[in-house]
């Protein structure tokens, strides 16, 4: 669509419909952004976005379905409101930020959904595509909207995007060139209202692809199993069970490649991020860079060398013997878990915080002999031990500060060790935000 002076109305002013309004204006559209939140601040969002864009707030007035050309939603406005509902039914084009964006961009897309391990994922392949192409954005889902770079784009980029659920719910002619699914969990539920609907949004990653393109499925997921077996693109399954035709699968502790010759891209052991999970992640991006012909050597010298995304289950140094991960986004129980479950030493751990009423009878049992030390700060931990001791564990210590959590971590843990920080519980009260609380714990391993 030409954009050239055409009415098109921004729905949500968060980072998405901002970038949104910015690439509409540079295209000569006439930019109307609306937001539902009265309470805005006017003046904040004129400064962010091109002057001559007129700003609306609170109730949406009917009047300004008059005359527009195109709608474009941001994200997190659910898209079977009443006022979107009549859009359609007065032949209003809606597409979504990704839609806008793609319209706009050149060069090729490499795109990830997914329930869980997509901004891992999209981290790790743009690392690896950098290493691979001149032009390499990574965008989407994960923080950067995708219309915020559209115009920096060129013939022989290649941009790596994470998409939500959301955001390919309004999509219209997005292809990527690669795409991948990773798995399919229950989640977002009060949006899409069903699975079916959920999954049913997650699908058309590969809505548009065609026998030029490549779907990446995970093949122990049964819902993705089923998908591949009947689309367009050419179907790439990893898996982390079993030795697949075609594809990337672990063989005991390698990670093989299996898109023309079969290749060892590396041993788990060499990889500094852990987790079957993260294994999956890794097969996930292996298989996308290896369908775009990224060479074995470059994706083999990436990953091993990929510390993962900060925060999570985060490699920080091994220190005389003892290795130190900084999972300080385990804010609940069951990301905890997955914290973890994904070490593979005896470990230290340090949990405790803020108190969001969260159960913690599950995460103890997830210890399963794995946790030789649980050392514990903040508002919960009377509650977490009292847990602990009522399950049988009762290798617990208290600090009343995080440097002396720390502290009495380096004094518990020998060589051999691992020192995890995986709270399960959110870091207000002690810090501004889980950011800061493990950027300390990295500073304090640095330290040593
Ligand atoms: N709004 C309305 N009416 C509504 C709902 C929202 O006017 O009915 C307005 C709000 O008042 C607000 C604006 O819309 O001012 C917010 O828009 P948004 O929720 O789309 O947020 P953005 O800041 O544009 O961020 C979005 C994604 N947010 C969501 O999907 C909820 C970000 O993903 C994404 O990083 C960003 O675009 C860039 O692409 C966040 C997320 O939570 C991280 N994603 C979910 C997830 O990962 O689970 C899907």
């Amino acid at each position: 669509m030409d954009l050239q002076g055409k009415k098109v109305l921004v729905f949500g002013s968060g980072i998405s419909g901002e970038a949104a309004a910015g690439l509409l204006a540079e295209r000569g559209a006439q930019v109307v952004l609306y937001d539902g939140n009265e309470k805005l601040d006017r003046a904040a969002v004129a400064g962010r976005v091109p002057g001559g864009t007129q700003i609306v707030l609170g109730e949406f007035p009917e009047a300004l379905l008059d005359g527009l050309d195109l709608v474009v939603m941001s994200p997190g406005v659910p898209t079977d409101l009443p006022v979107v509902v009549r859009m359609r039914e007065k032949s209003i084009p809606v597409w979504g930020e990704i839609e806008l964006a793609y319209a706009c961009a050149k060069g090729d897309v490499l795109a990830i959904t997914g329930t869980n391990g997509k901004t891992t994922t999209t981290t790790l392949l743009g690392e690896i595509m950098r290493g691979a192409a001149d032009s390499v954005f990574v965008v989407g889902n994960i923080g950067t909207p995708y219309t915020g770079i559209a115009s920096d784009t060129r013939e022989d980029s290649v941009t790596v995007a994470e998409v939500s659920s959301f955001q390919l719910e309004t999509v219209h002619s997005f292809r990527p060139k690669v795409s991948a699914i990773l798995n399919i969990t229950p989640d977002h539920l009060n949006r899409h209202h069903t699975m079916e609907a959920y999954i049913a949004a997650k699908e058309r990653i590969a809505e548009n692809q065609t026998e030029d393109d490549y779907c990446v499925l995970n093949y122990e997921d049964e819902v993705l199993r089923e998908f591949g077996r009947d689309i367009r693109p050419q179907v790439l399954y990893f898996s982390s069970r079993r030795k697949l035709k075609r594809g990337v699968w672990m063989d005991g502790d390698r990670i093989v490649c299996g898109i023309g010759e079969e290749t060892v891209i590396c041993t788990t052991g060499e990889l500094q991020i852990l987790g079957v999970h993260n294994y999956e992640n890794v097969m996930a991006a292996v298989a996308m860079a290896g369908a775009y012909g990224v060479p074995a050597d470059v994706i083999r010298r990436v990953v091993t060398s990929f510390k993962g995304v900060e925060h999570r289950i985060e490699f920080v140094a091994e220190k005389n013997g003892v290795a130190f991960y900084n999972d300080s986004k385990g804010t609940n129980p069951d990301a905890a878990i997955r914290g973890i479950r994904a070490m593979n030493r005896p470990t230290v751990l340090i949990g405790g915080g803020y108190d969001k009423d969260s159960a913690y009878d599950e995460w103890i049992r997830a210890f399963d002999g794995r946790v030789k030390k649980l050392v514990l700060i903040g508002a919960t931990r009377e509650k977490i031990a009292e847990t602990a001791r009522k399950l049988g564990f009762t290798d617990i210590v208290m600090a009343d500060s995080f440097e002396e959590a720390f502290e009495k971590c380096t004094e518990y843990a020998e060589p051999g060790d691992a020192v995890l920080l995986s709270p399960a519980c959110a870091s207000w009260g002690m810090f501004k935000n889980y950011e800061e609380r493990g950027d300390k714990f990295k500073e304090l391993v640095e330290q040593l």
